[in-house]
């Protein structure tokens, strides 16, 4: 694991350091750091690569932490706390400007339900632990690999553009729904992450457009993968 100080900025209201296990392509991490920024919140990072040295993810020292095995953990003094929606959602609590899940108890439902189909029902399936599940437990090829991990991401957002069309007229075309929110932060991630396995956006205008200007944003561009990369080689 390596350690940096984050460049997120400084809240002077924050009792102790806070260390974010981290790894630059993880897209639960990728969500927790666009909300750390979101917020004005500091964390020095600690890089937890999921491929040097067989998977950090798999140390004595990590599995402590995240008995999941898995990326991102939250360390704030003696409290640990793991899963990125968990995480976020504790964020909003205790520093609930600006708001992550704004509106009506109603609005902030259907923000989390939209959060739910990719962080329950995309996410997991293309997780790193299932692809090599596929490939070195069931033989698949790299091919059928990846044809897997397109396929559930394709059927995922059919849903989610399916929905923003339904409330198209009453919403801004830069956000999933009136402001920027969770369902944003979890929508972000995962598009980059399509992007990657090459999936076909074309049948997806708005989840693209939503993509495109939200990448604008500078508390999401310092948060990308490509950002969080970068600082590693320059800490
Ligand atoms: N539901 C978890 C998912 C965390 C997760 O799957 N993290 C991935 C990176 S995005 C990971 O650590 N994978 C390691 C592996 O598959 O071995 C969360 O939201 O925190």
């Amino acid at each position: 694991m390596t350690d940096r100080k984050s460049s997120m900025n400084s809240r002077s209201d924050l009792d102790q350091e806070w260390v974010l296990y981290d790894y630059y392509r993880s897209s639960a991490a990728f969500r927790v750091r666009i909300v750390l920024n979101y917020k004005n919140l500091k964390a020095m990072s600690s890089h937890v690569s999921l491929i040097d040295n067989g998977g950090e993810q798999f140390s004595e020292a990590y599995t402590n932490i995240n008995p999941q095995q898995l990326i991102p953990s939250l360390q704030m003094g003696d409290f640990q706390l793991t899963q990125s929606l968990a995480i976020i959602e504790y964020l909003e609590e205790r520093y609930p400007t600006p708001a992550i899940l704004p509106g009506t108890a109603n609005e902030r439902a259907i923000i989390r339900a939209f959060s739910y189909s990719i962080s329950c029902d995309i996410h997991p399936l293309n997780n790193l632990r299932v692809q090599k599940y596929l490939v070195n437990e069931l033989q698949c090829s790299n091919e059928q690999k990846e044809q897997w991990v397109r396929e559930w991401i394709h059927r995922g957002f059919i849903a989610l553009e399916t929905q923003l069309n339904s409330q198209a007229s009453s919403v801004s075309s830069d956000y999933c729904f009136s402001t920027f929110s969770l369902a944003d932060v979890c929508l972000i991630p995962q598009i980059y992450n399509a992007k990657r396995f090459e999936v076909d956006m074309s049948a997806f205008p708005k989840l693209e457009n939503i993509y495109r200007q939200c990448s604008q944003l500078d508390f999401v561009n310092n948060a990308s993968p490509e950002v969080v990369e970068k600082s590693l080689s320059n800490p």
